[in-house]
């Protein structure tokens, strides 16, 4: 390892004073938390210093402008870099949240939380989600300028900006969203790779040993490599051409060294993911020509160059601002609408189409729920999604609403291919972007395909709407590897995920009319490929019942009952049936309709000690899928009819007889449950 001292006499340049500032924030903070990862900090210094200071529009005194450009860091183990990076150019996080790194109710968690900290776009860590995620918003970017650019301004051409990793690029959520993103020609990003050789294991070399350059260009990539991260003139010629390419996306490989200018870890795994160690830091300074004391030390002229970054950014903004009202008087209708999307309005009447079913209507949940969808998105065209090849089943596709592609970035469908981790990844990039409501939708077993971004979507509160059809063993033939099974009680699990399973198609109007006005976090449409009966409103109460996450649809009347049948979806309709049959013998039966538990849980609990009455013990839950997630709900004298295996391939009226999914198997479990 050869280490060129830069500071032996000659004096050291503002740049380099600035990029230094950087490197010893995170090995400042990392050692006081004496937990992080200061190399890749230490390695990317220099492209951060020059795409935040020259590059990148922003400004720092207001994250949420809309023109800004987003960056995107991808590789969140690197949060230091990043808060170095927000402090040093004048975001909201004063020095003091950089001292308190990892600790409990900083704004400087481990890895970027974009709900905690001011100027980070997206909420990283996971690796590889982060570039889909950018993928997300250059989408979204592309369409909103389709949308609304007029001849000549530039008001909606931000770009995406982003650093990757060799993690970032090794896992397969990036290669699926980098495969769309060349296809869709988007232009509007630049990447930089942080080609460092290194990860935790030790060098790149053990696992990952492809030319990636090549890989990106087959991809359809535009593709460039600087091979010294400190030679900032290659670095800002890279750039430069990046964003001049305007029909591809760019990937600029940019061969850094982790944990430069420490002596004894630079360019070993040691630099990745703990604190120097006090002596280290100590020859790490004196490689920069820093002081040692105090901690924390920033130049004053390095942080008034940084700071540069405010006036900058104000009039970049200023700018923005005034070619906004320009555009505005020219065109009212679309400033307007631009101003109500951006602040998540949806337009007047956006719901006056939604259909009312009758019980002359059997349909399927995701037949039903699309003709909500269309209703919908007739009156909302910043409804914006699509589906992973599976249209022909989910029904999501907007009629008459154009395909988004390359040569048609108005096109309002989505077409994420058989990308289904890609396509969650960027429905979050979408949501962050601003402006639109994404959805997208494939079959509710391949939420497995998906977790990992429904996850993040969830714990960053986006606002998504997930439509997943062939919910449970009413797939029929397709078989086990199609059935959902443990699927609700796995998505349930997920914090701040609202998981919607209708049970006939008023239901799911009423699930799709929730989903449009619950900003606060994604929902999950869970419907049947099987058709179901829509049940007769006059009788039974009112579908919109299903807002409040359960509700008593009919009962023996005058008597407290004996028993409560709670189902959701299809199994509703069992229950529905049984209680004729238990009346018959006597008992008082309650049918409780629970398509949401997280809806329902939101209750105040007389509400929801009105739906289940804590005195009335028998309940009995019925769900074509893992029981697990019931037990709350039916308690310790409750039962539950579920499944416990994996399903099989049959006719699907075949499997509900198999599995014991008929009034009488009902009935005959109630009346066990009465009896005990
Ligand atoms: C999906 C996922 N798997 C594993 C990890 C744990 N992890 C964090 S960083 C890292 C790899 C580090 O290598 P690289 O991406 O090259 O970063 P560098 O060490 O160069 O900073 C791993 C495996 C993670 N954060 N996300
Ligand atoms: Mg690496």
């Amino acid at each position: 390892m050869t280490l060129a001292p830069e500071t032996k006499g000659i004096p050291i340049s503002l740049d380099q004073l600035c990029i230094n500032s950087i490197r010893v924030l995170a090995i400042d903070a990392v050692q006081k938390a004496n937990s992080g990862h200061p190399g890749m900090p230490m390695g990317m210094a220099p492209a951060a210093y020059l795409l935040f200071t020259r590059f990148l529009r922003h400004s720092p005194k207001n994250p949420h402008w809309h023109g800004r450009d987003r960056f995107v860091l991808s590789a969140g183990h690197g949060s230091m870099l990043l808060y170095s990076l927000l402090y040093l150019t004048g975001y909201d996080l004063p020095l003091d949240e950089i001292k308190r790194f990892r600790q409990l109710g900083s704004k400087t968690p481990g890895h970027p939380e974009c709900h905690l900290t001011p100027g980070v776009e997206t909420t990283t860590g996971p690796l590889g989600q982060g570039f889909g995620n950018g993928v997300g918003m250059a989408i979204a970017a592309k369409h909103m300028a389709a949308h609304f650019q007029r001849d000549g301004d530039s008001l909606f051409d931000h770009r995406i900006f982003a650093i990757v990793s060799d993690g970032d690029l090794m896992e397969g959520v990036a290669s699926e969203a980098a495969s769309i993103a060349g296809h869709l020609g988007l232009g509007n990003i630049v990447y930089l790779y942080d080609d460092n050789h290194i990860t935790i294991d030790g060098r790149t070399a053990l696992a990952f040993s492809e030319d990636v350059c090549r890989r990106f260009e087959a991809y359809g990539w535009h593709t460039q490599a600087v091979e010294d991260a400190n030679d900032l003139e290659a670095l800002a010629r890279a750039i430069e051409n990046g964003i001049a390419e305007r029909n591809r996306p760019s990937l600029i490989r940019v061969h850094s060294h982790i944990g430069y200018g420490s002596p004894h870890r630079q360019d070993t795994s040691e630099a990745h993911g703990k604190a120097l160690g006090t002596d280290e830091v100590k020859l790490t300074k004196q490689f920069y020509g820093w002081p040692l004391e105090p901690d924390f030390y920033v130049p004053a002229e390095a942080l008034a160059q940084f700071r540069r970054c405010v006036e900058r950014g104000a009039e970049l903004e200023r700018q923005w601002n005034a070619a906004f009202e320009t555009y505005a008087k020219a065109n009212p209708k679309e400033a307007a609408e631009f101003r109500a999307m951006m602040a998540g309005e949806l337009p007047a009447g956006w719901d006056q189409d939604l259909p009312v079913f009758t019980p002359k209507d059997s349909l399927a949940t995701r037949e039903s729920a699309s003709r909500a969808e269309q209703a919908i998105a007739k009156r909302v065209w910043n409804l914006f999604g699509g589906s992973a090849d599976l249209n022909e089943s989910t029904f999501t596709d907007v009629k008459d609403g154009g395909d988004f592609e390359r040569t048609d970035y108005a096109g309002r469908n989505l077409h994420f291919g058989i990308r289904e981790h890609a396509m969650c990844s960027i429905l979050n990039g979408i949501a962050l972007h601003g402006g639109f409501i994404p959805y997208g939708s494939s079959f509710f077993v391949f939420t497995d395909y998906c977790r990992p971004a429904i996850r993040l979507a969830a714990l960053m509160g986006l606002h998504i709407v997930y439509v997943f059809t062939h919910d449970s063993i009413g797939v029929g033939e397709d078989g086990p590897t199609h059935q959902p099974i443990e699927h609700l009680a796995a998505m349930r699990a997920i914090p701040n995920l609202t998981v919607i399973r209708p049970a006939d198609a008023n239901e799911a109007c009423a699930a799709w009319r929730v989903a449009m006005k619950h900003p606060q976090g994604p929902v999950m449409l869970v419907l049947s490929r099987q058709k179901l009966p829509t049940l007769d409103r006059t009788v039974f109460a009112p579908a919109n019942g299903l807002a409040r996450g359960a509700y008593v649809l009919g009962e023996t009347a005058g008597k407290t009952p004996d028993i409560i049948l709670i189902a959701s979806g299809a199994e509703l309709h069992l229950a529905l049936e049984a209680r004729p049959e238990l009346e018959k013998r006597g008992c008082a039966v309650r049918v409780v309709s629970m398509p949401s538990f997280e809806l329902f849980e939101r209750q105040d609990a007389t509400y929801r000690d009105s739906v289940l009455p804590p005195a009335v013990r028998r309940r009995l839950a019925i769900e074509a899928g893992s029981p697990l997630s019931w037990y709350r709900w039916v308690g310790l004298d409750g039962d539950v009819i579920g499944m416990d295996t994996f399903g099989a391939s049959a006719p699907y009226q075949d499997l509900m007889n198999h599995f014991g999914f008929t009034t009488q198997k009902v009935v005959e479990r109630a009346l066990r449950l009465l009896s005990r």
